[in-house]
């Protein structure tokens, strides 16, 4: 049996593993630098570091054991024909709905408010509004995103969604690359469900946040390198923006000294928006192997030329 190896850490790498093994004890899986790791054929990842893959010259097969694979494509010895695969699953849509519907509610219902006005025993009412008079917008209609936005759009939201291709979704306005001024023009809530590449980097900044409404909010459950740090401070601080959630992070664990850990306008979530079961993972990585070994098209499968 040619083996597979672990490349990377966290998101529960380790009991991936596990639960593979208990389904298919016969499989090989190893650590690098164990007994075959050389041979490996498969390589199951989460952050594998940059240089990692080219180090397993047989693979046939890369998978990552979440939903996104943005950290694969950043390996520059990734072999390029080497098919990627990642995890897709619908009880990882629901969950990433609750939380952004929470999210969403937070800030509409003006919580944050009046938990700081809890804070300081201060009995003031904040003015509430009907869900069609909030603009939310989600950026990212893909598996999770298209998801979060007909949620939203079902609750009564004024609600805008942005991806490449043109889409159609029951209640939501679409817009495509080339018209995110309209798609920001005046929004009070920003959803980032974007993959990460290339065009993504850095797309939560000064000048994104200038075009939405005075006061809005910033819900980022894509990934750390969305966001521009700093540009986020200056928006909070000049109260252009009003708060910020944030589940994703640059370098996660968030080290304990990062600002984002200490600013008042901000809400951290530890990367927990929305989880796939490890049986679920399991399961799709054995199909994925199946079809390997049967020589048939695999499942979920990465576009490598657009990095999502
Ligand atoms: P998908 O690949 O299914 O969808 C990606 C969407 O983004 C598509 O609608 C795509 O457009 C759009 N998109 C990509 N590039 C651009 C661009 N340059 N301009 C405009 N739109 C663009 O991804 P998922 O919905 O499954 O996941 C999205 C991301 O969410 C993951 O990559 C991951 O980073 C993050 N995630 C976070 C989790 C958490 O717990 N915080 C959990 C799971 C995922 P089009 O439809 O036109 O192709
Ligand atoms: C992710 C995940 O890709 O948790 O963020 O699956």
């Amino acid at each position: 049996m040619k083996p597979l190896v672990l490349l990377g850490s966290g998101n529960g790498l380790d009991q991936v593993r596990e639960m593979l093994l208990v389904q298919r004890p016969e499989l090989d899986i190893v650590w690098p630098g164990e007994a075959g790791a050389e041979r490996a054929h498969v390589a199951l990842c989460w952050n594998p570091p940059p240089g990692s893959l080219g180090m397993y010259p047989n693979l046939r097969l890369i998978h990552s054991i979440g939903a996104g694979a943005d950290q694969i494509f950043k390996d520059p010895s990734r072999a390029p024909q080497v098919p990627v695969c990642r995890i897709v699953d619908p009880d990882h849509r629901l969950g990433m709905v609750e939380y952004v519907l929470w999210g969403v509610l937070h800030y509409h219902r003006s919580f944050d408010l009046m938990l700081q006005n809890q804070a300081r025993v201060l009995w003031d009412r904040p003015a509430q509004r009907p869900a069609r008079e909030t603009k939310v917008g989600v950026m990212g209609l893909g598996e999770l995103g298209r998801a979060v936005a007909s949620q939203l759009a079902a609750l009564g939201f004024d609600t805008r969604g942005w991806a490449r291709r043109a889409q159609q979704i029951q209640g939501v306005t679409t817009f495509q690359t080339g018209e995110i001024n309209a798609f920001l023009e005046g929004l009070d809530i920003l959803v980032c469900l974007l993959p990460l590449t290339p065009e993504t980097v850095g797309i939560l900044g000064s000048k994104t946040f200038a075009q939405m409404a005075k006061g809005s909010v910033v819900i980022n459950c894509g990934r750390g390198e969305h966001l521009i740090p700093d540009d986020l401070f200056a928006a909070l601080d000049s109260a252009q923006l009003r708060g910020a959630l944030l589940d994703v992070f640059e370098e996660e664990p968030l080290p304990v000294e990062d600002p984002f850990w200490r600013h008042p306008g901000i809400c951290l979530t530890p990367h927990i928006a929305s989880s796939a079961s490890y049986e679920v993972i399991a399961a799709q990585i054995l199909h994925n192997l199946e079809c390997l070994e049967a020589g048939a098209s695999l499942a979920n499968q990465v576009d490598s030329q657009q990095g999502y």
